[in-house]
């Protein structure tokens, strides 16, 4: 009943499946697989699509002959498995040449380098079929604001993606940008470090419609948001490009725990809104195993993420069908229509219509609100008992 299927678009990136267990106080825990041997692996555990940062797939110091026997020993594991290609990434985190940030460097030569280096990882992920590009700025950001104008690093920010987009416009591309937020970590502070900021961000660019937003569950918990809430801004805004799904405790260092792990009531609801509006993108899960995990564990805890996903769908459909549910949420939002004039806009006669109302404060002020009572069915719901 809840096996994955290829229609629900569940991903994993490359790094994701393939984290070795390494930490910020200890050594891997685990031997590294190849991308073929992960590709297998999430072929074997039901995953749809997996994704990648250009390193995870071809070694930054790669001979052009290298990357092509890589490239081409990837294509026949995505062939013989039919695990597809999504989306694809950069990575401008990992070596010491971005320990100050990529495109938002002080240093003019580590911002083209940043961009040269983007251009190339685009045309592998391209070639490998992906339509959604992330934009992760993990080293974007600062330890000190002496060391950073924030307005001159939101300046090389929008330049690059602007470059960006022109660029991928160049070549005829189909491929949409994400802009991921995330608060901290690794930099004491990330430049963007919410969805609303990446939304505000973005309408400052050259090529709006190009971009979008990638949130991440923990990272709007690291900062103590309702993810659902930052999830539905990017949504009405229409910038909802792609999705990374995770747990995480709020206020605790960057957990990446498998999915509905440790919050499973906002887990719900986030599912719940995914399905109810018909998200149409990937449900990627950016999360990896217990740093205590051998490889089977690991199986087991891709298939917890996809697992988890599923049966909280189920539960928002027993949610959306529940009799009591209906009632309450109609006697909740009852309306008989007197102020629907409100809705069309503002007009002269509306104002005169709304000013010449008599509002009933108490009456209003006593309205019944049994919000206890639809909160309790929904645990209940939740912890099977109904
Ligand atoms: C993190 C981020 C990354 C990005 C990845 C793809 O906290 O490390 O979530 O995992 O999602 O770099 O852009
Ligand atoms: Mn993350
Ligand atoms: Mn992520």
């Amino acid at each position: 009943m809840y096996e994955p299927k290829p229609e629900h678009k569940f991903s994993f990136g490359l790094w994701t499946v393939g984290n070795v267990g390494r930490d910020p106080f200890g050594e891997p825990t685990r031997a590294a697989l190849t991308p073929v041997q992960l590709v297998h692996l999430l072929a074997e555990v039901g995953a749809w699509g997996v994704n990648f940062h250009d390193n995870d797939l071809v070694p930054i110091d790669a001979t052009p002959a290298e990357r092509d026997q890589i490239v081409r020993d990837f294509k026949a594991a995505l062939a013989a498995t039919g695990i597809v290609v999504p989306m694809a990434t950069t990575n401008l985190f990992s070596h010491p040449i971005f320990k100050d940030g990529a495109f938002t460097s002080n240093d003019p030569a580590v911002r083209a380098y940043a961009l040269q280096k983007t251009i190339n990882a685009i045309d592998l992920g391209v070639e490998l079929g992906a339509t959604t590009y992330v934009f992760w700025g993990g080293r974007e950001g600062t330890e000190s604001d002496s060391t950073k104008n924030p307005l001159e690093a939101l300046k090389r920010y929008r330049e690059a993606i602007n470059f960006l987009c022109a660029y991928v416009k160049d070549q005829g591309y189909t491929l949409r940008f994400a802009l991921e937020p995330k608060p901290n970590e690794p930099r004491g502070h990330i430049f963007l470090p919410t969805v609303g900021d990446a939304l505000a961000f973005i309408a400052t660019l050259d090529y709006p419609e190009m971009v979008g937003v990638n949130p991440e569950v923990a990272h709007e918990h690291m900062a103590g948001l309702n993810f659902t809430h930052g999830v539905a801004m990017a949504y009405a805004a229409g910038k909802l490009f792609h999705i990374d799904l995770n747990d995480q405790l709020f206020g605790r260092y960057d957990q990446d725990f498998r999915f509905g792990s440790v919050m499973p009531k906002q887990a719900f609801y986030l599912v719940k809104f995914l399905e109810d509006v018909g998200y149409e993108g990937s449900r990627h899960f950016d999360a990896h195993a217990f740093r205590s995990s051998n490889y089977e564990d690991v199986k087991a805890f891709a298939r917890g993420c996809m697992r988890t996903y599923l049966i909280l769908k189920d539960k928002a459909a027993q949610f959306n069908a529940d009799p009591e549910v209906q009632q309450l949420l109609a006697e909740i939002n009852a309306d008989d229509g007197a102020f629907s004039y409100l809705s069309a806009g503002y007009s002269r006669e509306a104002l005169d219509k709304l000013r010449a109302t008599r509002f009933d404060r108490e009456a209003l002020g006593k309205r019944d609100l049994p919000y206890e009572r639809l909160d309790q069915i929904t645990l209940d719901i939740l912890l099977g008992v109904r």
